[in-house]
């Protein structure tokens, strides 16, 4: 087993130049950060209320009154799961509205835009994230407890039911805001909120205190990351009680649940654990083997154990870790890099199940899959982290966002038919159109902070080894055992698979290491004088490194029609097609209605061409393919051959689907 693992670059030394995902970038500075910066203070008209600010200023209404031993102001009677409430000009100013885990929305709006300030100075969005900042820490209680809901809706009740109410979720999403704000400004005051919460979190459970664990995993991984950013053990030994203690008898979910029963004059449930699949919690985490329950729990919970695998080198949680990995993708991942297939729940459903239509593939399941994927990385340099990382990326979590920064998919299907979806119950969860905002907003400020950090996907690097995972556009700075180097990466994967890699500046011994997609065909690569090996999807080239060289890679990059693995009853006899890392799909604005009648033709030739999509240029494939016409007669007829006539089958990227208006989509095409 490798014994010394690599970490990505601070978002400092990555310099984004890629034309496709400079410009996803310089959206969220510019149109995605200032629009939800709106709608988390409920002026996006026709958008449901996020409620953030509100609940914030609520808050910190009840702290200070608290603080000064007067009367609290007035608070909702019973504290609901969700009230979208009335409209922000009506609403009570001294009520929780929304979900248990608003709070998190505006924490993930802040990482974001500090990731992007990180990069780039902007005194307009540096004093809109002060005014965040400054609103979470009047709404601090003075013992470092810091969750409006409950402060403001009854704070007696605090940390007893960590099953469902989510504060250590979103004691997790303030960490991880605090640390991104705190290394792009050197500013350390949402640190020291998060200190004194996390402070107060460990007064409370612990190792001879309160056994306790997240019903909304994040909080592990957002420690870990707190202890790296700060070197503090504390918050390191906090991550790995959570993770101990999850899934061992007696379940603390359990217990919690039965102190709420015993008030209630309700029966009292049994404490062992297995009863906890849906929270990942129905087995201690060494002994986990398959990916089950809420999706972006399961891939949150996975991301802080790869963590503690990696900062603890714990091998049983690593094996663990690598039991899941396979779980999650081999056998319950759509091929566009979505996971947690049914509604039910926002779970992953059993091997094999991945149906199409009805598909959740939540978009931040695709994020934290990015998250999980990337820690593995830091592992172990292995293709298969990478390919599902890129999938996952390119394809579910770009589609989460319209082209044009302003809309939002929740859940992203593989297949749509508009008239089903207002129609049929079943299908209420999957939206035709992105929507300008959520009740439920986890998503967009998700992709926000995601795609603001995108530089710390690229590269991972280990004392004299530099890691390529994803080739995006850039110039690097690393060092190869310890000196430093300045690197200019060029690609264009919407393109080619044309990849060169040069030394600006610097020299080093070491090793610079290349993935090799999994989507190329035919690859060559060109390093003088370096010496070259291939493992596990990787290239590694060795050697004395200097001003001026160059390494070209040029992966092939054809058109594959992919069909789904046997036991896949959904792609049965259906082919979808995919080029370097985009899969694609057929839409009914270039095809016509009725996309089922289509049947692809796997063996005809396609071209790629570029279309204008939503004000963008992309690659777009063009090929031969039959259709079906419909003709009239008896619901159920003899078999005979169809009547088919020739058409040009039209692909567009998955991501770019639902930007020219409502329609039919499909990635699965007959054959
Ligand atoms: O529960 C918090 C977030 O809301 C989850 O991560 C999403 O799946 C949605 O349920
Ligand atoms: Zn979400």
């Amino acid at each position: 087993m490798q014994t010394s693992f690599s970490s990505p670059l601070p978002l400092t030394q990555v310099h984004i130049t890629d034309a496709f995902w400079k410009r996803e970038m310089d959206l969220i500075r510019n149109t995605v950060l200032p629009y939800q910066w709106a709608a988390l203070n409920d002026r996006v008209e026709g958008a449901v209320p996020s409620w953030w600010m509100h609940n914030m200023r609520a808050a910190a209404r009840v702290v200070a009154a608290r603080k000064a031993g007067k009367a609290l102001p007035s608070r909702q009677q019973v504290p609901g799961m969700v009230s979208e409430g009335p409209s922000p000009d009506q609403a009570d100013p001294d009520f929780f509205y929304g979900w248990v885990f608003q709070d998190s929305d505006g924490y993930k709006w802040i990482e974001a835009a500090s990731c992007q300030l990180s990069v780039l100075p902007d005194e307009a969005l540096r004093s809109q994230v002060q005014e965040a900042v400054d609103a979470i820490r009047a709404a601090q209680e003075e013992d470092g407890y810091l969750d409006t809901f409950y402060t403001i809706t009854g704070i007696e009740n605090a940390f007893t039911n960590l099953k469902d109410h989510h504060e250590l979720y979103c004691f997790g999403h303030l960490a991880e805001a605090a640390v991104a704000w705190w290394q792009a400004t050197g500013n350390d005051d949402l640190l020291q909120v998060t200190r004194r919460f996390a402070a107060c979190i460990a007064r409370r459970f612990g190792p001879g205190k309160e056994r306790g664990c997240p019903g909304h995993e994040i909080a592990e991984m957002a420690l870990f990351r707190l202890y790296e950013a700060t070197g503090e053990q504390e918050w390191m030994d906090l991550a790995q009680f959570f993770l101990d203690v999850r899934g061992t008898d007696p379940s603390t979910f359990a217990l919690e649940e039965n102190v709420r029963r015993k008030r209630s004059g309700q029966p009292e449930l049994p404490v062992t654990a297995d009863r906890y699949e849906y929270y990942q919690a129905h087995l201690p985490v060494r002994q986990m083997k398959e990916a089950t329950g809420h999706a972006v729990r399961q891939m949150y919970l996975c991301s802080g154990m790869a963590d503690s695998a990696r900062l603890r080198k714990d091998a049983a949680l690593r094996e663990a870790c690598e039991r899941l990995w396979h779980s999650a993708v081999a056998e319950k991942m759509y091929v566009t890099g979505g996971v947690g297939a049914t509604h039910v729940g926002e779970a992953f459903s059993r091997p094999w199940d991945l149906p199409s239509d009805t598909a959740y593939s939540e978009t931040c399941a695709a994020i934290g899959l990015v998250f999980f994927a990337r820690r593995m990385l830091q592992m172990q340099a292995k293709g298969e982290y990478a390919d599902v990382m890129e999938r996952a990326l390119y394809n579910t979590v770009l589609s989460g966002m319209a082209l044009d920064g302003k809309s939002f998919f929740y859940v992203n299907p593989l297949e749509v038919d508009p008239a089903a979806c207002e129609k049929d119950t079943r299908l209420s969860h999957v939206k035709p159109v992105r929507q300008k905002w959520f009740g439920c907003a986890c998503c967009p400020p998700n992709i926000a902070r995601l795609l603001s950090s995108l530089g710390a996907y690229l590269v991972t690097c280990r004392e004299d080894t530099i890691c390529f995972h994803l080739y995006i556009d850039s110039e690097i700075e690393a060092s190869l055992a310890n000196s430093p180097l300045r690197l200019r990466l060029s690609a264009n994967l919407l393109k080619d698979g044309k990849v060169q890699l040069t030394i600006l500046s610097g020299s080093g011994e070491g090793t610079l290491a290349f993935r090799i997609p999994e989507w190329s065909g035919a690859w060559h690569c060109s390093a003088p004088g370096k010496e070259a090996r291939e493992e596990e999807g990787y290239l590694f080239l060795r050697g004395r490194w200097q001003e001026g060289d160059t390494v070209s890679l040029d992966f092939s990059m054809p058109v594959r029609a992919l069909t789904g693995h046997p036991l896949i009853r959904e792609t049965a006899h259906q082919v979808c097609f995919s080029r370097g890392p985009l899969v694609y799909c057929a839409e009914e604005k270039d095809n016509g209605p009725l996309l089922h009648l289509l049947r692809a033709l796997p063996e005809a030739e396609a071209r790629v061409e570029w279309q204008e999509i939503g004000g963008v240029d992309l690659p777009v494939l063009r090929m031969d393919a039959l259709r079906q016409e419909v003709t009239d007669g008896a619901l159920y007829r003899p078999l005979a051959a169809p009547r088919e006539s020739g058409v040009t089958l039209r692909l567009i990227p998955y991501f770019a689907w639902a930007n020219r208006g409502k329609g039919e989509m499909r990635v699965w095409l007959y054959r």
